[in-house]
C-alpha cells in the first residue's frame, strides 16, 4: 500500500499543469445500454454495441440497426452482448466477431458476415461459432467480453474471458492453466466455424490450455492495442481493494500470470491466504478503491488528430466514480497521471461510465449505459474570438508577432 501511494505521488507531481484542451461532443443519437463501440479500420462509419444484444451503426449520421442477436442473449447484470472486432480483412471478407452471454450461460465467440450493401442490416444466419465457454453455474458476473485484433497480427483473434465471478475467485480458475476463464485468449478463427491454435502460444507443448496468452485476471472487462505500436493494454476490474492496468509492450511473448486471486493489483488480496505466484506481474498501474473509484474502464492510448500534445496518452476511467484520466507509458512506467473529467465536463456521472470507443480513423469515445455516447474531441477556438484577437492584432500593429499563441492553433 506504502509503495503505491509514494508511486503515485511520484507521478501526480510530473503531471503538467491542468489544461483546457479537450472537450466531449455528445454524439446526437441516444442508445440503449451501450457497452462498445468500434470499427473497421479507415471506414467512417461506428457501430455501437448495446448490452441487450444489438449493434447500431451510424454512417453520416443516418442510425440504423446493423445486427439484433437479442434473442440469443442473456443480458442480466454484468451479461450481455459484450464485445466486438473487425477482422482485418473485412473490407474485403465482410466478416466481424462478437462476444455474448447466450441463453444456455455460456461465453459465445461468434463471426458473422456483413452484407455487400453496406446500409443493410446483418443475416444472423450467416454466425459460425468459434467457441463457446460454460459459465460457472450460479455466478452471474465477471464475464469480461472484450475481443480485438492486433495490426501486428492480423490473424488471431485475442478474448478476454473473466473469473467466471462468485467474489475472489471461488474455485481459482484464474490460476488453472486448464480453464478458459480468467485469461487472454489468442486464437486462429477458422472459415466456417471454429479455430485453431496459433504454434507460438505459450502452453503449445507444455502444460496448460493451448488457446491462453495470459492469466491471472479477474474481469478484464475493456481492453485495446494501441493502433499504431501494438502495445496490448489490460484493464482488469478488482474486488474490494485495487483496480489495476497491466501493459504488455508489443513484442513481449504470451504467457504472463497478472497474479489474481492470490494479487489484486500491487498488493496481496486480504481475502485469500494464496502466496503470490512466483513470477507473478505487477501491473503499470493501480490504484486504491479510496482514490480513483471502484471499477476500471480501460480505453485506447490517444493518436488523433485533434490534440497532438495528447499523441501516446492512454485514456481510462472508472464505472462507479466517472472519473477519466490519462497516463503515458515511459519506458513501462507511469507518467504524466493526469484527471481529465473536468476538462471533458464530467460528461458521466457515477455508476454511468461504461465504455471507451475508437472508431475506424483512430477517434476516442467514451458512452454511459444513459444511453449516451461522447466524442473526446479538442477544443477548438470561437471562430469569433479569433477574428476579434486577429483585429486586435491589425490595430495594434506588431505586438502580436511577439505574442506566443497556444500551441492547439497549429491545426486550425
Ligand atoms: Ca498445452
Amino acid at each position: 500500500m506504502r509503495r503505491l501511494i509514494t508511486i503515485t505521488a511520484a507521478i501526480w507531481a510530473t503531471a503538467p499543469l491542468a489544461s483546457l484542451a479537450l472537450q466531449s461532443q455528445p454524439l446526437p443519437q441516444s442508445f440503449t445500454t451501450p457497452v462498445y463501440l468500434t470499427a473497421p479500420a479507415g471506414d467512417t462509419r461506428l457501430f455501437v454495441v448495446e448490452k441487450a444484444g444489438r449493434i447500431q451503426l451510424l454512417d453520416n449520421g443516418l442510425q440504423s440497426t446493423f445486427l439484433d442477436i437479442s434473442g440469443l442473449v442473456n443480458s442480466d447484470g454484468e451479461r450481455g452482448l459484450l464485445g466486438l472486432a473487425f477482422d482485418p480483412a473485412f473490407a474485403s471478407n465482410r466478416r466481424f466477431y462478437v462476444n455474448y452471454i447466450d441463453i444456455n450461460f455460456h461465453t459465445v465467440v461468434s463471426s458473422f458476415t456483413a452484407p455487400l450493401n453496406g446500409s443493410s442490416s446483418v443475416d444472423t444466419a450467416t454466425e459460425q461459432q468459434v467457441l463457446s465457454v460454460a459459465q460457472p453455474l450460479g455466478r452471474s458476473n465477471h464475464k469480461a467480453g472484450w475481443i480485438g485484433f492486433r495490426s501486428s497480427d492480423p490473424g488471431n483473434l485475442y478474448i478476454a474471458t473473466g473469473d467466471g465471478g462468485g467474489g475472489n475467485d471461488p474455485d481459482n480458475l484464474a490460476q488453472n492453466l486448464s480453464s478458459p476463464l480468467g485469461k487472454i485468449l489468442r486464437v486462429t478463427p477458422t472459415a466456417g466455424g471454429g479455430y485453431t491454435v496459433p504454434a507460438d502460444n505459450p502452453f503449445v507443448g507444455v502444460a496448460g490450455n493451448d488457446a491462453i496468452w495470459a492469466y491471472g485476471l479477474r474481469n478484464p472487462y475493456r481492453n485495446s492495442f494501441d493502433r499504431l505500436s501494438g502495445d496490448f493494454w489490460i484493464a482488469d476490474v478488482g474486488q474490494n481493494a485495487r483496480e489495476e492496468i497491466n501493459l504488455e509492450l508489443q513484442g513481449v511473448t504470451g504467457g504472463r500470470n497478472y497474479g489474481w486471486r492470490a494479487r489484486e493489483g500491487t498488493a496481496d488480496n486480504p481475502a485469500v491466504p494464496d502466496a503470490a505466484p512466483a513470477g507473478a506481474v505487477e501491473p503499470f498501474l493501480d490504484y486504491a478503491h479510496a482514490t480513483f473509484g471502484r471499477s476500471i474502464i480501460g480505453g485506447y492510448v490517444y493518436h488523433g488528430t485533434g490534440e497532438p500534445g495528447l499523441d501516446g496518452s492512454y485514456f481510462f476511467g472508472d464505472f462507479v466514480s466517472g472519473r477519466i484520466f490519462t497516463v503515458r507509458n515511459n519506458g513501462g512506467n507511469p507518467s504524466d497521471l493526469t484527471e481529465r473529467t473536468a476538462e471533458l465536463g464530467t460528461p458521466f456521472g457515477p455508476n454511468q461510465l461504461s465504455s471507451f470507443g475508437e472508431d475506424g480513423l483512430g477517434n476516442i469515445y467514451a458512452m454511459g449505459i444513459n444511453g449516451q455516447v461522447v466524442l473526446i474531441a479538442a477544443v477548438v477556438p470561437e471562430p469569433a474570438s479569433w477574428a476579434l484577437f486577429l483585429a486586435g492584432c491589425l490595430l495594434v500593429g506588431g505586438m502580436c508577432a511577439r505574442k506566443t499563441l497556444p500551441a492547439r492553433s497549429a491545426m486550425l
